[in-house]
C-alpha cells in the first residue's frame, strides 16, 4: 500500500484550464479509469479519470481553480507501486499509441471535415480527427435533410465512455442528405452529412473548429465544445440536449435519470447544466408528482414531431391570440378535471310554440325570441334547485367554495374563435332582458369588443350548436367551473305518449361535470329537473 500523487496529464498543451467540477472526495474509493474532475477550456471540457483503484486521502483541486499539466489533483492510496514523477501518472493513465506531431497538441482545429468526394457544391461532411478514438457513439443528431446550416452549426454529438464532443459544420450550407444516423459508432473519416456549401469558392473545413482531443485520449477522451451558443433555428424538441452546455459526467447522468437535458436549467457558467441542476430538477419533478415527459408512466408522453412536408404541400397558420388562449384553459381543464357527460332529451314543443306565438307577437321588444334565454333562465332554475352545480373545488381539493350568485357564461362562436361572455344575476332577469343581453354580448364578441371583465365570473357555462346542427357532443368544463351544459339541435321524435306515438320537439342536452364534485346520480337529477322546466316553462315562474 502506498500513496501517489495524481496529476493533471497531458491535456493537449492547454494552460490555466478551469476545474469545472470535482467529482470525488476524501475517503472516496475509487475504481480504475473512474472520473476524478472535470475540466474546461474555452474550447472544450474533459473528465481527467483515476490511473488506478484506491482510496483517496486528500483533494487538492476545487472548482474554478485554473490548472495545467502536472498540477496536483489529488493523493490516492493504492496497493499498486505508487508512481513519483508526472510521466509514471500519465503512462498509468493512457494505453500506448504514437505520439502526436508536436504542432498538433493543443491546436484548435479540428472541425468536421470535407471528405475525398467533397468536391464541387456538395461536400461530403466527415468525421475529424477525434484524438484516435474509435466507435464513438453518436447520441444526437443536429441537423436535418433541408436544414440550413451556419459554419460552426452542429452537426452532431458524440460520446465516448470519458467525454462528448460537438462536431461542427465546417461551412455554411443546406444539408443534402443526413448519412449518420443517432447510436451509429463512428471513427474518423466517416460520413456525417452530404452538405451543399453556401456561396463560391467556400472551402468546407475552412471555419474555426473545437479543441481538439488532447493526445493523452482515450483516457481523457475528445473534448466537448462547450462554449456554443444554442441554434435559435431549430425546435427545442428536435435534439433534445445537443446545444445544452454539460458535461460528459452531467450528459451520462441525464441519460440515467431520462432527463431530456434542454428541459434543466443550467446554475453553471455560461448557464451549464451542473449534477446539482439535475439533482434539483428530479427532485422538483417529484415534488410536483409529475415527472420529466416521457420518463415518467404517469406523465404526458412528448408528441412526436412529423415533418407534414415529406407527404406533399403544407403551410403553417398561426392560430388567434383567441385561440391560442382558449387552447392552453381547454387543454388545462381537459387535463385537470375527471369528466363525465349525461345525455338527456328535453321536450320543448310547447316552449317553442310558445316561443315562435311571441316572436310574431310581440315585435316591441326589439329582440329576436330564440331558444338561448330559455335555456338560460332553465339553468338558473336548475342551479337553484342543485346548489352544488354552483361551486369551485377549494385549491386544497378539500372543501367547496358554494356561490351565492348565478351568472352565466355563453360560449360564442367568433371568426377569431371561443369566447365566453358572461351573462351576471341570471335569477333576477326576464325572458326579454337576457334576450337582449344574449344578442348584445353576441354581437359585442364578434366585433371583438368584450372586456375581459365581460368574460369573468361565470359559474357555469352553456354552448349551443343547436344553430348548427348535430345529435350529442362532451363539452369541457369551463373550470374552475364545475359544469357545462351542451345544447344540441332540436328535431321532432315520435314520443309513445302512453297510447300512442305522437311527434315531440326533443331538444337533446349533453352535461359534462367534474366528477370531483359531482357524483351521476346528482347529474342525472340536474338534467331531470332542466328538462323539466324546459318542458314547461310555468315551472320557471315558480
Ligand atoms: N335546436 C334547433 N334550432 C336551434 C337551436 C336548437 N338547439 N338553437 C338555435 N336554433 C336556431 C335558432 O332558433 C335560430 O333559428 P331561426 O333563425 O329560425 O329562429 C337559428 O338556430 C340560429 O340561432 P343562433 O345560433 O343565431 O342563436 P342562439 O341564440 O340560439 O345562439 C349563440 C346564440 C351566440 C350561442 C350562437 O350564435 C353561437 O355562437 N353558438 C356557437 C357556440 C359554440 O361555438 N359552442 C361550441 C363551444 S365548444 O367548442
Amino acid at each position: 500500500m502506498g500513496t501517489e500523487q495524481v496529476k493533471v496529464p497531458d491535456i493537449g498543451g492547454a494552460d490555466e484550464v478551469e476545474v469545472i467540477e470535482v467529482l470525488v472526495a476524501a475517503g472516496d474509493e475509487v475504481v480504475p479509469e473512474q472520473s476524478l474532475i472535470v475540466l474546461e477550456s474555452d474550447k472544450a471540457s474533459m473528465e481527467i479519470p483515476s490511473p488506478g483503484a484506491g482510496r483517496i486521502v486528500e483533494v487538492k483541486v476545487a472548482v474554478g481553480d485554473k490548472v495545467s499539466e502536472g498540477h496536483d489533483i489529488l493523493v490516492l492510496e493504492s496497493e499498486r507501486s505508487a508512481p513519483t514523477t508526472q510521466a509514471d501518472v500519465l503512462d498509468a493513465t493512457q494505453p500506448e499509441e504514437p505520439d502526436q506531431p508536436e504542432e498538433q497538441a493543443g491546436d484548435e482545429p479540428a472541425a468536421a471535415s470535407p471528405g475525398p468526394a467533397g468536391t464541387g457544391g456538395v461536400q461530403t461532411v466527415n468525421v475529424p480527427d477525434i484524438g484516435g478514438a474509435e466507435g464513438v457513439t453518436v447520441i444526437e443528431v443536429c441537423v436535418r435533410e433541408g436544414d440550413d446550416l451556419a459554419a460552426e452549426d452542429p452537426i452532431v454529438v458524440l460520446e465516448s465512455d470519458k467525454a462528448s464532443m460537438e462536431i461542427p459544420s465546417p461551412a455554411a450550407g443546406r444539408v443534402e442528405r443526413v448519412i449518420v444516423h443517432l447510436d451509429a459508432k463512428v471513427s474518423e473519416g466517416d460520413p456525417l452529412i452530404e452538405l451543399a456549401v453556401a456561396g463560391t469558392g467556400q472551402r468546407a473545413g475552412a471555419a474555426p473548429a473545437p479543441a481538439r482531443a488532447p493526445k493523452t485520449d482515450p483516457a481523457p477522451g475528445p473534448a466537448e465544445m462547450t462554449d456554443r451558443p444554442p441554434v435559435p433555428s431549430k425546435p427545442a424538441s428536435y435534439s433534445p440536449g445537443a446545444s445544452v452546455h454539460a458535461g460528459p459526467a452531467v450528459r451520462r447522468l441525464a441519460r440515467e435519470f431520462g432527463v431530456d437535458l434542454a428541459r434543466v436549467p443550467g446554475s453553471g457558467r455560461k448557464g451549464r447544466v451542473l449534477k446539482e441542476d439535475i439533482q434539483q430538477y428530479v427532485r422538483d419533478m417529484l415534488a410536483r408528482g409529475g415527472g420529466d415527459p416521457g420518463s415518467a408512466g404517469t406523465s404526458l408522453p412528448e408528441m412526436p414531431e412529423v415533418d407534414f412536408s415529406k407527404f406533399g404541400p403544407v403551410e403553417e397558420v398561426e392560430l388567434s391570440k383567441i385561440n391560442k388562449l382558449s387552447a392552453k384553459n381547454l387543454h388545462r381543464s381537459w387535463l385537470h378535471v375527471p369528466h363525465v357527460t349525461q345525455f338527456d332529451d328535453a321536450d320543448i314543443t310547447e316552449l317553442e310554440n310558445f316561443r315562435k306565438a311571441h316572436n310574431g307577437q310581440i315585435p316591441d321588444h326589439g329582440v329576436k325570441l330564440t331558444l338561448l334565454p330559455f335555456i338560460v333562465k332553465a339553468c338558473a332554475g336548475a342551479l337553484a334547485q342543485h346548489p352544488r352545480f354552483n361551486t369551485s373545488l377549494h385549491p386544497s381539493g378539500e372543501k367547496l367554495i358554494q356561490k351565492q350568485y348565478c351568472h352565466i357564461g355563453i360560449a360564442v362562436d367568433t371568426p377569431g374563435g371561443l369566447v365566453v361572455p358572461v351573462i351576471r344575476d341570471v335569477p333576477g332577469k326576464g325572458i326579454y332582458d337576457l334576450a337582449r343581453e344574449c344578442g348584445e354580448l353576441a354581437e359585442k364578441a364578434r366585433n371583438k369588443r368584450l372586456s375581459p371583465a365581460d368574460m369573468q365570473g361565470a359559474c357555469f357555462s352553456i354552448s349551443s350548436l343547436g344553430g348548427i346542427g348535430g345529435t350529442a357532443f362532451t363539452p369541457i368544463v369551463n373550470a374552475p367551473e364545475v359544469a357545462i351544459l351542451g345544447v344540441s339541435k332540436s328535431g321532432f321524435q315520435p314520443v309513445y305518449n302512453g297510447s300512442g306515438f305522437e311527434p315531440r320537439l326533443m331538444l337533446p342536452l349533453c352535461l359534462s361535470y367534474d366528477h370531483r364534485v359531482i357524483d351521476g346520480a346528482l347529474a342525472a337529477r340536474f338534467v331531470t329537473t332542466l328538462s323539466r322546466l324546459l318542458g314547461d316553462i310555468r315551472h320557471l315562474l315558480l
